[in-house]
């Protein structure tokens, strides 16, 4: 049987191994250099202990409770509310990119603030990211790096026992059923390793992966190389009739209309973040990240409205 992976606090290791001094800090090091070892190791023991944990993860989240494409802002966000609010359910994330954040490790073009329009501040209070107040009526906040949000969400993400990161990995397609009124409803995903996905036109005999889930949470970004993934893919299986395709920057207009718009757009999926902007016909907002963050509150709450039906 494969052994169950279960989430522990780090453990010193106090015991002394082969003869090496007994190092419980790392000021337990200083000045013992000459004499420093690592406990030993056979290469296998890595290798077991890395794909034992990753096989029976594919087990365990092989039937999840809801799963989110994307691990942007948008993406962490949900993830966040999600597993705090409901730590009994299974909650997968599939990511793309090798590295997860999406358009999150910067704040707009090369620099590094990130602004969050009020009252997104409170997410920030929430996940215990410190910010500044400016503006001359303090109508936003911010962040000295935009990394700080991002890494702070992810590790906490990342620590919840619910909570399984699978990234560079593709969500290619949409697991579909029949929902008895002649439409259809989303019942998972499709999935495959990135690089898999980037060389179907060499490697065309890779098949794919699924994951099945009663919730979809497409947080995708706008269209771009990978990007609005799962609205074109409605649209070319006829599930949606349109897309409005993402409108120009206006602030004030595209991040109240994407987070009130922030639903469930076919039976089983719902669309946050800027992949509704394409959805909807919506403006972009550049560089202001506070819809973000509360799309994925608003998407948290409607997965589990869904949930709950
Ligand atoms: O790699 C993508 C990124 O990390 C990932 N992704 C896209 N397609 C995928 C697929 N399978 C798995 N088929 C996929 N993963 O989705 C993530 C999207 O992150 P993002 O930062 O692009 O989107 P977001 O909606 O969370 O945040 C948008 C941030 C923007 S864009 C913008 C503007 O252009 O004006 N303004 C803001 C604040």
């Amino acid at each position: 049987t494969i052994p169950t992976t279960k989430m522990t606090l780090p453990q010193v290791n106090s015991v002394p191994v082969n003869g090496t001094t007994k190092m419980e800090t790392i000021d337990d090091m200083a000045g013992k250099w000459n004499d420093f070892k690592f406990a030993p190791i056979r290469e296998s023991q890595v290798s077991r202990a890395m794909t034992r944990r990753y096989y029976a993860d594919l087990d365990k989240y092989a039937e999840s409770d809801i799963v989110i494409v994307g691990a942007g802002s948008c993406g962490l966000s949900t993830a966040y509310v999600l597993a705090k609010a409901r730590p009994d359910l299974k909650i997968a994330i599939i990511e793309a990119g090798v590295a997860p954040g999406g358009g999150a490790w910067l704040g707009g073009q090369l620099f590094s603030a990130m602004i969050m329009r009020k009252p997104a501040d409170a997410f920030l209070r929430e996940i215990g990211v410190p910010y500044e107040e400016d503006g001359s009526d303090s109508n936003y906040v911010v962040v000295k790096h935009a990394a700080l949000f991002t890494s702070t969400i992810l590790s906490k993400v990342l620590q919840f026992p619910n909570v399984k990161l699978f990234n560079a990995t593709t969500v290619e397609d949409l697991i579909t059923r029949p929902d008895g009124n002649g439409g259809i409803r989303i019942a998972g995903v499709v999935t495959n390793w990135t690089l898999v996905s980037m060389h179907h036109d060499d490697q065309s005999c890779m098949d794919p992966n699924t994951i099945n889930a009663p919730v979809i949470i497409s947080t995708t970004g706008h269209d771009g190389p990978f990007g609005a993934f799962s609205a074109k893919r409605l649209l070319s299986m006829g599930a949606l009739a349109s897309l409005g395709g993402m409108r120009g920057l206006d602030m004030n207009l595209a991040e109240d209309a994407i987070v009130k718009g922030t639903r469930e757009i076919v039976p089983g999926l719902i669309t946050g973040g800027m992949e509704l902007s394409e959805v909807d016909g919506a403006n972009r907002m550049g560089p202001t990240f506070g819809a973000m963050a509360l799309s994925g509150v608003k998407a948290a709450e409607e997965a589990l409205r869904i949930w709950e039906d």
